[in-house]
């Protein structure tokens, strides 16, 4: 992991953590089928409004078998673009989603409950994606195997996903400061 933020940052540019990270788990909750969620978009972090660079970074690891519907967190790749252009007013997440829905309908139906009923979510947000002001932006889920890594920039939306599968979904997610 060092070697990648080295590779992507510069090795004096990020702040080795003191302590470990959290470990994320996630059951089955019978009855409840797997989809795209409503709530919980978030952002770890924002950007310089400078340089471009995030103010830290966010690095999943999966520490058992994660398959597709199995938990894993859901990230909107290309999100720090539109965040970075409209989302810098404010850290609170609820302003960010209020105001980014409000300029853009596929966002807004992202994270707004009964606002598109038959829609097909699956499709809409993880194979389709959608261009906003020249922006291409999809759902990606994590998922992998024991011991691969992610490393998200903490200024891109994501939320906690559910859990479709018998396996438990378990992570290490931990922050890291870009400086
Ligand atoms: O539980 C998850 O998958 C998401 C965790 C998360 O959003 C975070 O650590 O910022």
């Amino acid at each position: 992991m060092p070697l990648a933020l080295d590779e992507l940052y510069g090795p004096q540019r990020w702040q080795r953590p003191l302590r470990g990270g959290g470990v994320l788990v996630t059951f089955r909750v019978p009855g409840q089928p797997w989809d795209v969620p409503h709530r919980g978009w978030h952002s770890d972090g924002r950007a310089d409004p400078t340089s471009g660079e995030p103010s830290q970074v966010t690095i999943f690891t999966i520490l058992a078998p994660l398959r597709p519907r199995g938990g894993g967190t859901l990230v909107l790749t290309g999100s720090h673009h539109l965040l970075r252009h409209h989302g810098r007013e404010t850290d609170n997440a609820k302003a960010i989603r209020k105001g980014l829905g409000a300029r853009y309908p596929w966002l807004h139906d992202l994270w707004s409950e009964n606002t598109s009923p038959g829609i097909d979510r699956r499709k809409r947000y993880l194979d389709e994606g959608a261009v906003l002001d020249g922006m291409p932006l999809r759902l990606v889920e994590l998922i992998g195997e024991p011991r691969d890594a992610f490393v998200m920039r903490g200024d891109i939306l994501h939320t906690p996903a559910p859990n479709g599968l018998d396996d438990p979904r378990i992570m290490l997610v931990k922050g890291c400061p870009i400086i």
